[in-house]
Parts: structure tokens; sequence; C-alpha cells
């Protein structure tokens, strides 16, 4: 059921929403500074990854530019983008972490 727009021209939908939440994409973008390792362990501390999956994203991002980290609902996936941006601005690092929606 529509119940009219809300911001950004979104419409929300009273019943689908709560059923089926939309997702979105957390995906981290390469720079020529952030280190490997520094990468890896974010992907371990904050996507849950093993170290092995982590380093194939990582190297991904590196050879292609972007990877998706994973895809959570947009609350979880807010949060993740700025826990990354917070880690990387305390260790003077520009990488940068951006939200897409799935
Ligand atoms: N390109 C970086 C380097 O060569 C590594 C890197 C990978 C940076 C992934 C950011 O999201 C990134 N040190």
């Amino acid at each position: 059921e529509r119940i009219g727009a809300v911001r950004d021209e979104t419409l929300t939908s009273r019943k689908t929403d709560l059923a089926h939440p939309s997702m979105y994409k957390v995906i981290m973008l390469n720079d020529d500074y952030t280190p490997m390792d520094f990468v890896i362990e974010v992907l371990e501390r904050f996507f849950g990854k093993a170290r092995q999956e982590a380093t194939a994203i990582m190297l991904e991002i590196h050879n292609k530019g972007s990877s998706v980290c994973g895809i959570f609902t947009y609350e979880v996936a807010e949060t993740k983008v700025s826990q990354v941006m917070d880690l990387a601005r305390q260790n003077q690092h520009p990488l940068q972490c951006t939200l897409e929606k799935a």
C-alpha cells in the first residue's frame, strides 16, 4: 500500500517494506595509498571475512577499482560505511567506502 512521498521522492510502502526491506551494497574503492594489510583487516573486522576471502576482495578492489564487501539493510550498511571511514580517518588513510542500492 503506497502511503506517499517522504523524502528524496522515495515512496514508502507500508506492507512491503516490512516484509522486504531494500538491500544496499557496501562498496569499497581503490586508492594509491591505503596499505593492502589495512584493507584486509577492515574486511575481516567489519565484514566477517576470513583472511583468504578478505585478501581476494582486497585484490579485486586493487585490480578493478572497486568491489562489493557485503549487502545489508540500509541501517546496517550505513553503520559499516561509518565504521570503515572512521577507522581509515583515525589511521590517516584515504580509503573510501560507499553505499549503492542492490
Ligand atoms: N591500491 C592500494 C595499494 O596498492 C591497496 C588498496 C586496496 C587500497 C583496496 C584501497 O580499497 C582498497 N596499497
